[in-house]
């Protein structure tokens, strides 16, 4: 049905309208000069309403909450709606709420559910909405909930609750309002089906009563992992099972939702038995006895190519035409001989086996065809997790599957992706969308109550799709779900930046990253520092203050990971401000703490059904790769040239990673995971043109002796567009090449000229640049390399076997002769090597210039001319670390 355009004036398109503000105080709050129970509320405090009306007109008049409200009930009013409006007159300041057969003579009178007392108002009725329409009125002495049904007027004093001010004494005055409002789409709500630990019971209870309060009205229990409704679906349910289904059909009922019954028998239904048919039905007639109205079967993730008995095959034959006239047969079975029997039974619902698309095929035209036309078929969109749904696609939908479409849209379901959770808002949904659907039902995350703050964006689309605004409808989601305290909204805020992203919505803590970029264009670290700070006290602030404790329950490892992840960027931001301010030794100590930080941050895990930990991720990509790129800043700051980075057109065998033939260490190495093509290529990139003295590829592996390229070449370029052939090479795994001297370049490249059978492995791809090679004693220990001494890594670490033995030095080659600005030695903290810094000078002699100094030695060299540095071993000293010796000019 499309609603009558309303005849008021103000159309609520803007989500941030505000309606019902408090006006005027009391006498007694007068003259103690304030109302007694704090300040008078701006009406910009005043909550909007939720989902958004379609429609609201301020009023001119203003009523007053007397001490006594006198509640008359009309035709659509029932219990529930009586107890909606009683309790926020009660909130509201009255100290009496009754309940009377006609309005009273003194005093404050809230006519529910009947229409016939908007007239004192001059509001049209609610008989030309659409289900659960609702008008409300609140003017001409009066409030008036008057809706197109129960339902209706449920949702009317959902909006009073809303509008009405929060006041400890009678006396308030409200401002005239009226409000006609009506749904985008006839069913909007929930299913609950995905895999992994189903909802508790009391967190299902929870969510009906959520419900109620943003309009949505249905909920469909169709957990995965609930064996009853899938591999157990023919068994009956024991006593205490059934009792809860029941316990969840009544809080349904009383917050006017339609519970749905979802059962899955397609693991193992035979289609064509009349004992599988009986065993649907007579499980369908034990959830009816207990009141449930509203029934599913739902055939998703389920094999049509395989049957479960010979006799479907024998009936309908095989393949996909098959599948879909046998699922039609057993639906429209039961939907004869259970729904149509049932009088007061809503439409069957069912998913299709393909519900993921809208490509035409015999499976969705037998269902089309022979499916009974009032079953609703469930869709989620083109893809399985929609990233964008448009009207389009609804309307192909529609047309392919031939009946009226309902979406399982899933968002912000996380069981794909259980290391996070999607705290964003619903997105990439046309407007116009929700009028051509049946209906919209969002698939949540396992986590019930942090699936809120999306699920509120949901209601609010689902309801009014023509005003809503993804971020403005998430941003008053969370002041809602923060209960009013604003540190409480600013931290929950901080938390769901950094749990924002997903297929819906493709940025990453896109608060927190703009704050990243601000920070590097301006240089206000005062700036960053509170915002990490404010994500780094979130966590705590949520525990203590968060009103819905379940969140708290369901967030716990990454509510651990955001405060770490706050702390350890923190560290990278203190690091880089030490650093530009010349505190060099106080920059190396932070970035010796963060390694330690990053590794606690990556360390909180979610346990899924299955016993698996999976880490979380919070604000990945951006919280990760400040630290990033906040250490590549501190390397610039300390003259350290960056460790080279390798990229390859190849894919990569399992974790044999490229930088495993980047890491000095014979013993690992990347391994394609197939055969090289010609062309194919391995690129190492040195960050910046530098003079290079050799390469060497060291390729295959005991075991894999084969795995290497059969026929290549080794190129280098400066730019990564034009190369320059340095040696080809031909049945051989290890390959040399000397670089004429004077040569400079930034990339260098192995590239296979001819294909072949066998994968690739490499165990080092070097490329000795003249300046930076290493030599000398002692040896480095296990695990360790002579050459991560300088490396342009300051992560990692020369460790010495041993002590170092008379005369013994650690020597770093320069390019030529150069003057040397500076040198600089980090040593991880609790090192106690002692040597010289010395320089070698034109004549070949070594001059000291300074001595080891703890962690962090900063040398001045004055510009003095070397070929040469080393570290002089003094007799006596602890086996040496050193992290990286840096020449600067
Ligand atoms: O989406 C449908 C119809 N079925 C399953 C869901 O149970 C599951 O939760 C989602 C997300 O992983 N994907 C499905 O295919």
């Amino acid at each position: 049905m499309t609603p009558r355009p309303p005849r008021l004036t103000a159309i609520a398109t803007s989500a941030a309208l505000i309606v019902g503000g408090l006006l005027a105080t009391g006498p007694a709050a007068q003259a103690a000069g304030g109302r007694p129970d704090g300040p008078p509320a701006k009406a910009q405090d005043t909550p909007p309403i939720t989902p958004t009306p379609q429609s609201v007109e301020n009023r001119q008049d203003r009523i007053t909450i007397t001490p006594t409200v006198t509640l008359v009930a009309g035709g659509t009013a029932d219990g529930p709606t009586l107890d909606v409006v009683t309790a926020a007159l009660r909130d509201a300041g009255a100290q009496r709420v009754v309940r009377a057969g006609r309005p009273a003579a003194h005093g404050l009178n809230v006519h529910v559910g009947d229409a016939g007392a908007l007239a004192a108002q001059k509001l049209e009725g609610p008989s030309e909405l659409p289900a659960d329409g609702y008008v409300l009125g609140i003017g001409a002495g009066r409030i008036v909930l008057a809706g197109k049904d129960t339902t209706g007027t449920y949702y009317a004093a959902q909006t009073l609750r809303q509008v009405l001010p929060q006041r400890r004494q009678p006396g308030g005055k409200v401002a005239g309002l009226a409000v006609r409002d009506w749904p985008g789409t006839a069913l909007r709500g929930v299913i609950e089906g995905f895999y992994g630990t189903p909802w508790s019971h009391e967190a299902r209870l929870d969510q009906l009563d959520y419900y109620g309060e943003h309009k949505m009205n249905i909920y469909v229990y169709s957990p995965k992992d609930d064996a009853y409704l899938r591999e157990k679906w023919r068994d009956a349910y024991p006593a205490d099972r059934l009792a809860q289904i029941k316990d969840l059909t009544d809080r349904a009922v009383q917050r006017h939702v339609e519970f749905t019954y979802a059962l899955s028998p397609g693991l193992s239904v035979c289609y064509s038995s009349d004992a599988d048919v009986r065993a649907l039905v007579d499980k369908f007639r034990t959830i009816w006895d207990i009141g449930v109205r509203t029934f599913a079967v739902p055939l998703d993730d389920i094999s049509y190519t395989n049957w479960n008995c010979d006799a479907d095959k024998a009936k309908w034959g095989t393949g996909g035409g098959a599948a879909g006239a046998a699922q039609a047969y057993l639906l429209n079975r039961v939907n004869q001989e259970f729904i149509a029997t049932h009088p007061g039974a809503e439409p069957l619902q069912m998913v299709p086996t393909e519900y993921y698309n809208v490509a035409p095929s015999p499976y969705k035209t037998a269902l089309s065809e022979q499916l009974d036309p009032d079953v609703l078929v469930e869709w989620t969109g083109v893809g399985v997790v929609a990233p964008t749904m448009t009207v389009a696609q609804a309307d192909a939908a529609r047309k392919v599957f031939g009946h009226p479409i309902l979406t399982w849209d899933n968002y912000p379901v996380n069981d794909y992706a259980t290391n996070r959770l999607l705290l964003g808002p619903f997105n990439g949904r046309e407007k116009g969308l929700p009028g051509r659907l049946a209906g919209i039902t969002a698939n949540p995350m396992i986590q019930p109550y942090a699936s809120k703050l999306s699920l509120y964006t949901v209601a609010d689309y689902a309801w009014n799709d023509g005003a809503y605004d993804p971020r403005t409808s998430w941003g008053r989601g969370l002041k809602e779900y923060a209960g009013g305290d604003p540190r409480t909204e600013r931290a929950l805020r901080a938390f769901a930046d950094v749990n924002y992203s997903s297929a819906l919505n493709t940025d990453k803590a896109p608060e927190l990253s703009a704050e990243f970029a601000r920070y590097w264009q301006s240089g206000d670290a005062e700036r960053l520092t509170s915002v990490l700070a404010a994500l780094g006290a979130a966590p705590a602030r949520l525990r203590a203050d968060l009103p819905d404790r379940g969140f708290i329950d369901d967030s716990g490892p990454w509510l651990d990971a955001t405060e770490s992840w706050a702390t350890a960027a923190g560290t990278a931001l203190r690091m880089v401000e030490a650093a530009r301010a010349g505190k060099g030794a106080q920059a190396w100590e932070l970035r010796q703490q963060l390694p330690a930080q990053v590794e606690r941050a990556e360390s909180f895990t979610y346990t899924g059904l299955d016993g698996r930990k999976v880490p979380v991720l919070v604000g990945d990509g951006k919280l990760d790769g400040f630290i990033e790129a906040a250490t590549a800043e501190h390397d610039r700051i300390l003259g350290v040239s960056g460790r080279p980075t390798a990229s390859t057109s190849l894919g990569t065998y399992q974790s044999n990673t490229l930088a495993r033939m980047l890491d000095g260490d014979d013993s690992t190495y990347f391994w394609s995971d197939g055969a090289p093509a010609a062309g194919d290529q391995l690129t190492v990139d040195l960050g910046e043109a530098r003079d290079i003295s050799g390469v060497t590829l060291a390729m295959a592996k005991p075991g894999s002796t084969d795995d290497y390229l059969h026929a290549g070449v080794l190129e280098y370029s400066a730019d990564g567009q034009n190369w320059t052939r340095l040696t080809e090479f031909s049945g051989r795994p290890d390959v040399t090449a000397a670089v004429p001297a004077g040569t400079e370049a930034r990339y260098v490249r192995a590239r296979a000229t001819a294909g072949q059978n066998s994968w690739l492995v490499v165990r080092e791809f070097h490329v000795a640049t003249t300046d930076g090679e290493i030599t000398g004693n002692p040896p480095a220990a296990a695990g360790s390399v002579l050459r991560w001494a300088a490396d342009g890594d300051a992560a990692s670490v020369y460790r010495a076997e041993r002590a170092p033995e008379a005369g013994e030095s650690l020597q770093v080659g320069l390019v030529g002769t150069r003057a040397v600005g500076a040198v600089t030695v980090l040593q991880p903290a609790g090192s106690a090597a002692a040597a010289d810094i010395q320089l070698r000078g034109a004549d070949g002699s070594w001059r000291t210039i300074g001595t080891l100094d703890g962690p962090y030695t900063r040398i001045d060299a004055a510009g003095r001319s070397a070929d040469a540095v080393r570290l002089a071993w003094h007799a006596g000293s602890a086996a040496p670390r050193i992290a990286e010796v840096v020449v600067g000019k």
